[in-house]
This record gives C-alpha cells, sequence and structure tokens, in this order.
C-alpha cells in the first residue's frame, strides 16, 4: 500500500480504535506462550526464569508460566492446559528425557508447536517438537574432564574422584558424567570412587557429600559435581569436617552462576564450567519465527567457556547471572 496522508490517517483511527477497544478484531493479537519450568533448584534456574519472563514481556510475548516442582506429572499437566488453553507455541525444559511422546503428540494433534529449550527428551520422533535450544552438555561433562586431567598431569598414583549427579534421568546428569568419563578414562588412575545424586541443589549437595566424607573421608582427592549448587553445598560439608575445600579436596562443578565465582574468588571452589541460563531472548525470537512461517533450525547450541579460579576475581564484575 502506498503511503498518502488518507491511508496514514485511516491507519491511525483503527489503530487508535484498536487500543480503545482491545479484544476486537482491529486489536493485534499478542502471541501467548505457555512455558512449563522444571522448578526452582538451583541459582541458574532462577536465572533461566527470570531470562525467560523479562524476554517474554520485552517481546510483548504473553507469557503462561508454570513451575513444575522438579516433577514430571507436573509438567505434563501444565502442558495439557496448555493445549486446552490453545495457546500459540509450548515451550519446556522437561525434568527428565524419557515419558513424553505421548502428551507431545497431543500437542501435534492440536496444531500447536512445541519447542524444547535447556534440556532434551529422548524420542523416536523428532517431529514432536521444531526445535531443540541449549547447552551441549556432553562437551560440558568433556571440559570439566579435560581441566582436571591437564590439572593431575604429574601426579602419581590414584586419583580418587566423589561425583554429585544431577538429577536422576535429566539429560544434564546423563550427558555431563559421559562427557567427563570420557576424558578421565584415558588414565587409569582416574577412579570415580562413588557417584550419587544430589538432585541439582545445595542442601541434597550438602547431605551426600557429607556421607561421602563419612565414608572415605581423607581418602577422597576431587569433588565433581554437576552444578554449582551441589558444590557450593559439599564444601560446607568438606568445612565442617575439618578439610579445606579446593585445597584438600579439587572441586570441580559447571553453570558459573554468580554463587560459584565468589566460592572461587574465596578460594574454596577451583573451577567452574560455563552453562548459560540466559536463553530467553532466543527462545522469544524462535516464538516469532515459528509464528511467521519461518523454518527454524533443529538444534540450536549456546556457546560456552571454562572458568578456572585464578580468573574468578577479573571476570566476575562481567557475569550476568
Ligand atoms: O546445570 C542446573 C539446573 O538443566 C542446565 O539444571 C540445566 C541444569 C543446571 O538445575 O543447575
Amino acid at each position: 500500500m502506498k503511503l498518502t496522508r488518507r491511508t496514514l490517517t485511516t491507519a491511525l483511527a483503527a489503530a487508535s480504535l484498536a487500543s480503545l477497544l482491545p479484544g476486537t478484531a482491529l486489536a493485534q493479537k499478542k502471541i501467548v506462550l505457555g512455558f512449563s519450568q522444571v522448578g526452582a533448584e538451583s541459582e541458574w534456574r532462577t536465572a533461566n526464569t527470570e531470562s525467560i519472563k523479562s524476554s517474554a514481556a520485552e517481546a510483548g510475548i504473553e507469557l503462561k508460566f508454570s513451575d513444575a516442582q522438579q516433577k514430571q506429572e507436573n509438567q505434563i499437566k501444565a502442558i495439557r492446559s496448555f493445549i486446552a488453553q490453545k495457546v500459540d507455541v509450548i515451550a519446556f525444559s522437561p525434568v527428565v528425557e524419557t515419558g513424553w511422546d505421548t502428551v507431545l503428540r497431543e500437542a501435534k494433534a492440536a496444531k500447536i508447536p512445541v519447542v524444547l529449550t535447556d534440556r532434551s527428551v529422548n524420542s523416536k520422533d523428532d517431529s514432536l517438537y521444531v526445535t531443540f535450544m541449549g547447552s551441549d552438555f556432553v562437551e560440558e561433562g568433556r571440559k570439566a574432564g579435560r581441566w582436571l586431567v591437564e590439572k593431575m598431569k604429574d601426579q602419581k598414583g590414584e586419583v580418587n574422584i566423589v561425583e554429585l549427579q544431577g538429577t536422576v534421568g535429566s539429560a544434564p546428569a546423563i550427558d555431563r558424567k559421559k562427557g567427563f568419563e570420557e576424558i578421565i578414562k584415558a588414565d587409569p588412575k582416574f577412579k570415580i570412587i562413588r557417584s550419587q545424586t544430589g538432585d541439582f541443589t545445595r542442601a541434597k549437595g550438602k547431605e551426600v557429600m557429607e556421607a561421602f566424607l563419612k565414608a572415605d573421608g581423607k581418602k577422597i582427592n576431587v569433588l565433581f559435581a554437576h552444578n554449582d549448587d551441589m558444590a557450593i553445598g559439599a564444601i560446607q560439608a568438606i568445612e565442617e569436617a575439618g578439610m579445606k575445600p579446593a585445597k584438600d579436596i579439587t572441586i570441580i562443578s559447571i553453570d558459573a552462576v554468580k554463587g560459584a565465582f565468589e566460592a572461587m574468588i574465596a578460594g574454596k571452589l577451583n573451577v567452574s564450567v560455563e552453562c548459560s541460563p540466559l536463553l530467553g531472548p532466543q527462545l522469544m525470537s524462535a516464538v516469532k519465527d515459528i509464528k511467521a512461517g519461518k523454518a527454524l533450525p533443529k538444534r540450536i547450541v549456546t556457546e560456552e567457556t571454562i572458568f578456572p579460579m585464578e580468573v574468578a576475581a577479573k571476570e566476575f564484575p562481567k557475569r550476568k547471572y
């Protein structure tokens, strides 16, 4: 349409009418996004929720947000309720990898596109979702392993490792373990002597580390925690047992949240592998692209690095989560 004074006046009139009469056909319909979050188990998760909420507001997308409190059944309920409400797009971060096919088929039958954020599902049918955006967790595990191999390269004798795993059955727990083991198995001196879940929380991380210390005490040389919160909980347990974290026990974790930087600056954590929770802007642009009929790549990978304690003080002011 050519822009003349007349078309402009008509357009302006329509726009002001639309704002006066929201809900009429003239008003611009907002895209509605239903998002099912895992929970609020960690600093990472809180930052992720904040990123999603603020980017939705900025993008003018109406967000229906649901917190599953780390329970798959709650996520399934939330997804079903989004389908019933006929939202435009559903996005979710699956707490565990398996058991999603039925509900995702329901979304597909209702013609509601689904985006996976942060964690992926384990399904043979990849037509059940449009794209998966998030980190490469296997690579994060490898980065943790490579750092350890380098740090201990001159060490003779056994290196006894205890591992605090994330939520049982979750993609980051499965993949971080896999990547880490893949690297350390190259040298038989590295031994994982204990491995248990701490469910990605500080409280559980502390509790399980206490049990590890009770069982093996001074035998433990290294702690590999699948996230910073569990490492921070474990640091407390180590101090309470009268040992020095990052000195008596080398500590490696993943996420690189502010709490980890504070621990590194205090000399209590050796290294944290970065995992960015700031997925909100990417998600909103994907939602808009889907609504505009644009094709998206099946996998969108987050770029990340690793932060040893030596650089923590310098990097800290730049951290956004
Ligand atoms: O590492 C952990 C959180 O899925 C990447 O979940 C996420 C993980 C993150 O609870 O802190």
